[in-house]
């Protein structure tokens, strides 16, 4: 008999990690994958709660989304916007009409007392994602990033300021005491499981703040399967957002190597590009293994190729786990 657990758990922030959960989705049965999301983007606007990576990727895995944006839905209109617009409301993040809907619909539902968590589940179903989707927390946390503008609030950073502002620290305002949602600490201890897999999302922005809860953290270090990361970066560069540019003001290397180094003995294995082999031998030598794959993911064959590649990696056991002092 199937373990009630999920068999595989991904770690994803909104854009590039849904397209591997996608691929996710399509390389194992439902019932054997959970995506856990970033909350750290979620904020109020417009007096309804926007949860932007749970939404990317409940609309990426069940095939409504927007696959030139990266987020948003597909056959959208503009009408709301536009007449806000017009009279004279903020239009600077960009909410579609049917998207809208959905965003009311979560708001509604949390004003009534369901947690974050059950209306990740009831959208999920409602829109037919096949596979289980949880944010990392029910309780709030939020990316407040200090540029050389001040401080700002993640989406006033990230959209209104098209990241330009350069990054001076990060903070993930609520981490502290946020708990990591039941779903997904059961699910790191849970019969079964056989491997977490980080997304290749930006790792400051999308996987820091989950990892910025300690008993996740915790749970991460203690579970006894596998940790693989796929990098975001190819040849230094992001497919999209500003990764590099965030690693480099940050004083990092931005490149899987750096990568790499943030995650540390966090994770057990690596994924990364054919064209950063180069790299491999000093992520070797921080006790991470490397193996190769083409990361790049511009359809949805494509994140199904590289999602089988990873779960072939797992189910061919070539990624061990550290054992931790
Ligand atoms: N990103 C933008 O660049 N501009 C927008 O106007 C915008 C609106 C938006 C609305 C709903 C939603 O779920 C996501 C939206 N995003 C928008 C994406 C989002 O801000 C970022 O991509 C993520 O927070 C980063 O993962």
């Amino acid at each position: 008999m199937r373990s009630a657990y999920p068999s595989y758990v991904a770690l994803s922030g909104g854009v590039g990690g849904a397209k591997l959960a996608l691929g996710l989705s399509r390389a194992v049965s439902g019932d054997e994958l959970l995506v856990v999301a970033n909350i750290g983007d979620d904020f109020e606007h417009l007096g309804l709660y926007i949860c932007p990576d749970l939404d990317t990727l409940a609309y990426t895995i069940s095939g409504l989304n927007n696959w030139q944006l990266g987020w948003g839905r597909n056959d959208e209109t503009w009408n709301f916007m536009d007449t806000l617009a017009d009279l004279g409301g903020e239009a600077w993040f960009r909410l579609g009409d049917r998207d809208l809907a959905l965003h009311v619909r979560r708001s509604r539902r949390l004003r009534d007392g369901a947690s974050l968590s059950s209306t990740a589940k009831e959208i999920a179903f409602r829109l037919g994602v096949r596979c289980a989707i949880c944010p990392c927390s029910d309780d709030p946390i939020r990316t407040m990033v200090t540029t050389d503008a001040g401080e700002l609030e993640f989406q006033r950073y990230f959209v209104e300021q098209r990241a330009v502002p350069r990054i001076r620290s990060l903070r993930y305002q609520g981490a502290e005491t946020a708990r990591p949602s039941t779903t997904f600490v059961d699910a790191l201890s849970g019969d079964g499981l056989k491997a977490v897999i980080i997304c290749p999302s930006n790792p400051l922005l999308s996987i820091g703040p989950i990892l910025a809860m300690r008993q996740a953290r915790d749970a991460l270090q203690h579970t006894p399967v596998p940790i693989i990361a796929v990098s975001p970066l190819r040849s230094g560069k992001a497919f999209k957002g500003p990764t590099e540019s965030n690693m480099r003001d940050l004083g990092m290397t931005p490149d899987s190597l750096g990568v790499a180094q943030y995650y540390g003995s966090l994770i057990d294995g690596i994924v990364i590009d054919h064209s950063d082999a180069d790299l491999a031998p000093q992520i070797r030598e921080l006790g991470i293994s490397v193996t190769f794959a083409d990361i790049s993911m511009p359809a949805p064959e494509d994140c199904e190729r590289l999602a089988r590649e990873v779960v072939g990696i797992v189910e061919r056991n070539e990624i061990r786990k550290q054992v931790v002092e």
